[in-house]
């Protein structure tokens, strides 16, 4: 016992003086108890979520006793990038080239708003609410009134920007409400395919205060800004109310996944409830993350298969076959519990709960090898193959 106390004491000490740096380390977790102190941990993920099994951490200067007090195995995988201050590096104000550089909060707003002022018949905005930290939330829409048909009959909601380091979310977010108006205005093939009365609402950024402390002070955060007294954030993905609460959560306010006090407690998830309640029927909804090159959908919250599982699964299918039809990637298609992971009171599971909306996760870029910092010549390519699945999802959700 004593030797094992000096052993850890020593590699403590070690570790702490020897690591400025950061570093990706792989932790093995054994059992499901192990599996949830780590998930109780208040040590960045680089892995999607913590398993049974292998999962990836990211361990800054300081903080290799988090690591150390887990009392799991671990080995070093890589060094990281300095998180920290990433905009002294990265200027992120280029607006006009958001598919090849990713950009801060106001100039992501600052594109939508070019897009707005270059069409003013089939782009509007509304704001949606206000972050924890005073920024305002942004709903654009999209409508293209082609056949004087001016009435919209149902949404299509594209949600970007739930977790703060995943910035090809907002980028692909972008892209998408670009190519609406493009293929409008081309009027070509895909067009054609898009149901009359559809209106588009994309939600830039729906965690501007995270995803501005990535810029400005950890590249890896994930939650919200929420002040918990000892922590900060709230993952917005474990606070919507279906299954809020369940397993693939954490209680614990310094954990990744911290749910939050109650279903809805945050500024950012009150805004897109109480906003989805306005406008027209909800027939889909895509919610964008990274990484790991998934489409998913119902349930996060249970293993059970979903009422309406076929019909998601091949609408599911067909997405992943247009990401890769359009010179993408492969991914890999499943309901999230059972393809991913389970994760409780997520936005698709109520989205599909409520609305009985074509709901889904796409995990873009790409499988790890860069995770969540995916390099920026990598965003136009992930791009393109997001709006090949795109397209089908909206060709599809009518025929049900
Ligand atoms: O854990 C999450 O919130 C998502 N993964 S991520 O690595 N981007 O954090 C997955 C949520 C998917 N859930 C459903 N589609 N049900
Ligand atoms: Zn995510």
């Amino acid at each position: 016992m004593r030797n094992w106390i000096t052993l850890l004491g020593l590699s403590l000490v070690t570790l702490g003086s020897a690591q400025s740096e950061w570093i990706r380390y792989r932790v093995t977790a054994p059992t499901p108890a192990a599996a949830q102190r780590l998930s109780d941990s208040s040590l960045a993920l680089f892995s999607d979520d913590v398993v049974v099994g292998d999962t990836d951490v990211i361990v800054g200067p300081g903080e290799a006793w988090k690591l150390i007090s887990l009392g799991l195995p671990f080995r070093w995988i890589s060094a990281l990038p300095d998180p920290r201050n990433w905009s002294a590096t990265h200027l992120g104000t280029e607006a006009d080239d958001y598919q090849h550089q990713y950009l801060r909060y106001d100039a992501i707003i600052a594109q939508y708003e070019t897009w707005r002022a270059q069409n003013p018949d089939l782009v509007t905005r509304q704001a949606i609410g206000t972050s924890w930290n005073g920024r305002t939330i942004w709903a654009y829409r999209f409508f293209g009134s082609a056949n004087g048909n001016r009435i919209v009959k149902h949404s299509v909601v594209v949600e970007a920007g739930v977790h703060a380091r995943e910035w090809i979310s907002p980028a692909v977010g972008m892209y998408l409400f670009d190519k609406l108006i493009n293929s409008f205005w081309t009027r070509n093939i895909l067009t054609a395919r898009m149901p009359a009365g559809t209106a588009f609402y994309f939600i830039p950024v729906i965690n501007p205060d995270g995803y501005e402390y990535c810029w400005t002070n950890d590249r890896f955060w994930r939650k919200n800004r929420r002040n918990n007294g000892s922590s900060f954030g709230v993952d917005l993905n474990r606070n919507f109310s279906k299954g809020w609460g369940g397993p693939g959560s954490s209680g614990s306010s310094n954990s990744e996944t911290y749910r939050g006090p109650s279903a809805f407690s945050e500024p950012e998830t009150q805004a897109l409830r109480d906003f989805m309640d306005t406008i027209p029927p909800v027939k889909a909804f895509l919610d964008l993350h990274s990484y790991g090159q998934l489409v998913l959908w119902a349930w996060g919250y249970t293993e059970n298969l979903a009422p309406g599982d076929p019909w998601l699964r091949a609408t599911g299918n067909a997405m992943k076959q247009g990401i890769f039809a359009n010179g993408g990637k492969s991914y890999t298609a499943g309901p999230c519990s059972t393809t991913l992971y389970l994760a409780s009171g997520v936005s698709p599971d109520y989205a599909y709960d409520r609305y009985n909306a074509a709901a889904y996760t796409i995990e873009l870029r790409d499988t790890g090898q860069f995770g969540f910092v995916l390099p920026e010549d990598q965003i136009l390519p992930t791009q393109i193959e997001a709006w090949g699945g795109f397209q089908e999802l909206v060709a599809r959700m009518l025929m049900r």
